[in-house]
């Protein structure tokens, strides 16, 4: 490019082609290429500036104090869980893990705790700067949850960012401590379920990319729904973590479907299922310490797997049942890192280590380590400051109304945006009432999701459940609560109530068997070429596999690229906020490559409602063109 550039210079057209005006020509050293994505980059910065970032209010851009990252430099990388599966393979893996006398730590930070506490929108660059730290400082955790659930979505769809780079990254920095995702089953990472090999497709490729631990749930604890996964999980010679969805009260005598018995059983089919490790998925948090106590002890009698529980710490009882399941021999827990924990995320890991001081199954983590990565998640957590879900106590009504960590900010979002934020309260309680109309089902993506629909379109349409199943042949229901009803999320706990599905289903037959035994293959080879005419540009096999998850997702997603190229390395108060007027920022491109910008000026709206933005860029001045959306 720069000698393009020289013998395109007029002066060197003009013969004038003495050297010294390369000294005195800078213009020459701007590349095409780099002005390229330069510009479109400038774009981006422009328009958020001009119109702000969707769930942002929009406002002067605050300061923000940077976030300190621990200097790990001298400090080697310790080799811990990822070596051992390396060396000794699953099934050697499962017995290290019985052998350990301390218990054992997932640390969620980099998943379950942004997508409980700040809609999952913490971006690659906040995680990536510190998972480097977090591996040489924490070489003895289980393994780091960081992917699947929300993320995968979330990433393309608001992030603007490809959830495939995070892995791959992430993986280069931290390659002692085994990776851990949230998969749900034949949903993979959506809200449907998907053909057979999508899923196997997905899991292989996953591993690939540096997946070790998928933790796999069924949303309705239907262990045929899992078996694809668990299968394919265990075909990539990675571990299968399969997942128990606790509900209920196993001591209440009056929610009697979800007692011992049922979580037994169910463990006994997952070990058959071929799991290598049992989960507890706790996701609302209604475990209590008794009952912890009680149901780790027995499914240690019941299978041989190790078990790993995950709670979220909604109603604040989160370590005391965590104590008490400790004590009953559980092998491994889920925590997070203070400042990203509590409330409707998990435990602090901080905190737990200072309840079992002086137990012989205090974890071998570093209290002064974890402090130090609690500073950097500290300062981070402000700048995602609008995406807190405003609950600030511990939140007891869970144990009524049921709703998974995750769901409650969310359900409240969509309740406001239908206009029912003023009736918030009724919401609650008809998720409840839902939630017994459907036979008291597992509520976790994408059953919570299902009850929420019918919560709110009940109170929207002031509707009882007498009304429901009265009025219902007349009643246009949401589509999600057809199709839980149609039998494609799967079969609950003792069936569908009849009458209420006859109701909904207005004579279509609902199906009994596996959704993924009706739906047919996916022609991946054929979905590469569609997505090649599309994009105009070479795909690669994880482009396609999330083409075939979220086809408009995704086509969305490339669109925003072509336009502000990527997007990732900016830091995140520039990417929620935009710039400050006279405001300097380096922007690092690819290593070794900074960019200096600097907003100069935003012009008056223009009669085709766009605005011109001047900024400098590395010292020379550009304009964009931004379309004002206010
Ligand atoms: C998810 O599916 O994303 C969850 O976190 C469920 O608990
Ligand atoms: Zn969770």
């Amino acid at each position: 490019p720069f000698l393009e550039n020289v013998v395109k210079h007029e002066n060197f057209i003009n013969g004038e082609y003495d050297t010294s005006f390369i000294d005195s020509t800078p213009e020459l050293f701007t590349f095409p290429v780099q002005k390229d994505r330069g510009t479109k980059m400038l774009s981006y910065i422009g328009n958020v500036t001009v119109n702000g970032f969707p769930g942002v209010e929009k406002k002067k851009k605050p300061v923000f104090d940077s976030a300190p990252i621990p200097n790990v430099g001298g400090l080697p990388l310790i080799s811990g869980t990822k070596n051992i599966l390396e060396q000794q393979g699953a099934e050697g893996l499962v017995n290290w893990i019985k052998d350990q006398k301390e218990v054992l730590i997932t640390d969620t930070t980099f998943r379950d705790a942004h997508q409980s506490l700040l809609a999952t929108r913490i971006r690659s660059k906040d995680i990536l700067d510190i998972a480097e730290p977090t591996a040489k400082l924490l070489p003895d955790l289980f393994s780091m949850e960081m992917w699947g659930g929300a993320t995968f979505d979330v990433a393309y769809r608001f992030l603007k960012e490809d959830p495939w780079d995070r892995l791959l990254s992430f993986r280069k920095k931290a390659p002692n401590v085994l990776l851990q995702m949230l998969l749900r089953a034949s949903n993979a990472v959506g809200y449907k379920n998907y053909p057979d090999n999508v899923i196997r497709e997905f899991v292989e490729k996953s591993a690939d990319a540096g997946i070790d631990v998928f933790r796999i749930f069924d949303s309705l604890n239907w262990v045929k729904g899992m078996e694809v996964a668990i299968d394919a999980v265990r075909q990539s010679g990675k571990i299968a973590e399969a997942a128990i969805c606790y509900t209920g009260d196993l001591n209440d005598p009056s929610r009697s479907k979800y007692n011992i018995e049922y979580y037994k059983n169910m463990a006994m089919e997952l070990e058959h299922a071929g799991a290598h490790i049992l989960a507890i998925k706790d996701m609302a948090g209604l475990l209590k310490p008794e009952a912890a106590y009680r149901l780790v002890s027995e499914l240690k009698e019941t299978t041989s797997l190790p078990i790993h529980l995950h709670t979220h710490d909604t109603s604040g009882n989160g370590i005391s049942m965590y104590t008490k399941a400790i004590e009953a021999g559980v092998d491994i827990v889920d925590t997070a890192i203070g400042s990203l924990a509590g409330l409707t995320s998990q435990p602090s890991i901080q905190t737990l280590h200072y309840a079992l001081e002086g137990s012989s199954r205090q974890p071998k983590l570093e209290i002064d380590s974890l402090e130090s990565l609690g500073e950097y998640w500290v300062e981070v957590r402000k700048i995602y400051h609008d995406f807190e879900s405003g609950m600030n106590a511990p939140h007891t009504e869970v144990y009524k109304h049921e709703m998974p960590g995750g769901q409650y900010s969310n359900l409240q979002q969509q309740a406001k945006a239908v206009g029912l934020g003023e009736r918030w309260y009724e919401v609650k309680e008809m998720y409840q009432r839902v939630n017994t109309m459907f036979g008291d089902i597992v509520k976790v993506t994408p059953s919570s999701k299902v009850v929420g629909d019918m919560a709110l379109f009940m109170v929207q349409n002031n509707l009882s459940e007498e009304d429901v199943l009265t009025k219902g042949q007349t009643i246009d229901f949401p589509d999600s609560v057809i199709e839980l009803f149609e039998g494609y999320l799967g079969q609950p706990v003792g069936g569908f109530p009849k009458e209420l599905q006859e109701v909904i289903l207005k004579g279509k037959k609902p199906i009994t068997v596996r959704p993924g035994e009706l739906l047919e293959d996916v022609d991946f080879g054929a979905l590469k070429e569609e997505l090649f005419k599309q994009l105009g540009r070479a795909v690669t096999d994880f482009d396609v596999l999330a083409y075939a998850l979220y086809p408009k997702v995704f086509l969305d997603y490339n669109k925003t690229i072509e336009l502000f190229g990527n997007v990732s390395n900016l830091d995140t108060a520039t990417f929620l906020y935009g710039m400050r007027l006279g405001e300097e920022i380096e922007v690092e491109i690819e290593k070794g490559k900074t960019l200096i910008v600097k907003l100069v000026s935003i012009g008056q709206p223009l009669t085709d409602g766009t605005r011109v933005v001047y900024f400098e860029l590395n010292g020379q001045s550009r304009e964009v063109i931004i379309k004002d959306e206010n």
